[in-house]
């Protein structure tokens, strides 16, 4: 195809700040889990644009952070494997707080790749913020890479992507496609609804409880005009926090149920009947063993011998 453009993009940046939102404006649909709280995407998911001109393949990552347990330091290796070997990066940060600690880490560890694709800093949310103020933040986040271009945007609203999207473009290489055009992420359905269970999970759950939830879809089957049947486990981190999930007469698992099962709905096109259970995988998050288990598995560097 001649004059076809395509390449990768990674979204990176720390928690929150609406990476998983951004994609899926992108995308002009819904492949991702957002919710409020911090270091709901667990793992690198494809978003596959494709048009008669382009293909983009858009990277979302976990929010990059100080780990406090084995499953955060997963999850910071996920999000800095998808700094190397693409095309572009889009650290995206929020208008809002202004540059924190943990988007100087970012910026030290983007300044310490051997390699480091171009970096367009994308200021999010920038409805929250009002127009001289917004000047300040993008002279502030300026100072963090001085050589990346600077883009503001409303993920929400959609505001500024168009004029983001044009500038990606301009960074695609010349190229063939390398997906069916039809696919528009690499996560299998049984995945999404996975991820789409422990968002409903963050958005009932008060405080550190949903952050110490894994969900496992045990049975996905489908039913043909019936729709699907699917069989999940919840696992929590303590007994304690059996009985919170489950609520009075199980009014919480029915509640998250309830959410679940209409985003799978509206995800996969048809009914879904979803059944949920409560399980305690005891301090799970620090386990490696588990963790490997639930697909986490941490990368140990080899070790060189040398001091
Ligand atoms: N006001 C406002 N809120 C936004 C915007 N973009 C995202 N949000 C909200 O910010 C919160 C976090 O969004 P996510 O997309 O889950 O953030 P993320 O960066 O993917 O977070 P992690 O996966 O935890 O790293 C959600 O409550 C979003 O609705 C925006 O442009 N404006
Ligand atoms: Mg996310």
């Amino acid at each position: 195809m001649a004059n076809y453009k395509t390449g990768f993009v990674s979204i990176v940046g720390r928690p929150n700040v609406g990476k998983s939102t951004l994609i899926n404006a992108l995308m002009g649909q819904k492949i991702a889990s957002v919710s409020p709280k911090a270091q709901t995407t667990r793992r690198r998911q494809l978003g596959i644009l494709t048009t008669d001109e382009y293909q983009i393949v858009f990277l979302d990552t976990p929010g990059i952070h100080a780990p406090h347990h084995k499953l955060g330091e997963f999850l910071n290796q996920e999000a800095e494997k998808a700094m190397k070997d693409v095309d572009l990066i889009l650290w995206v940060v929020d208008a809002d707080a202004g540059p924190l600690d943990e988007d100087r880490m970012i910026s030290v560890t983007l300044a310490s790749l051997k390699k480091c694709p171009p970096v367009f800093i994308v200021i999010n949310k920038t409805d929250k913020v009002a127009g001289t103020d917004l000047r300040a933040r993008f002279d502030q986040f300026a100072e963090l890479r001085p050589t990346a271009k600077l883009v503001g945007i409303c993920a929400i609203t959609t505001e500024g992507l168009p004029k983001l999207l044009e500038a990606v473009i301009e960074k695609m290489p010349d190229g063939e496609p390398e997906y069916d055009a039809d696919v528009v992420t690499d996560l299998y359905e049984r995945d999404i609804a996975a991820d789409l269970i422990r968002e409903a999970c963050l958005l009932h759950l008060r405080s550190e409880v949903p952050h110490g939830v894994n969900v496992r879809i045990d049975e996905y089957t489908e039913r043909g005009e019936i729709g699907a049947l699917i069989h999940a486990t919840i696992f929590i981190e303590r007994e304690s926090q059996k009985g919170i999930l489950i609520g009075e007469g199980g009014a919480m698992l029915k509640r998250i149920g309830i959410t679940a099962r209409k985003q799978i709905e509206e995800m996969s096109g048809r009914k879904v009947f979803l059944e949920l259970k409560a399980k305690v995988e005891k301090d799970w998050r620090d386990n490696e063993m588990i963790l490997t288990r639930f697909g986490y598995k941490i990368e140990r560097k080899k070790k060189t011998g040398k001091r």
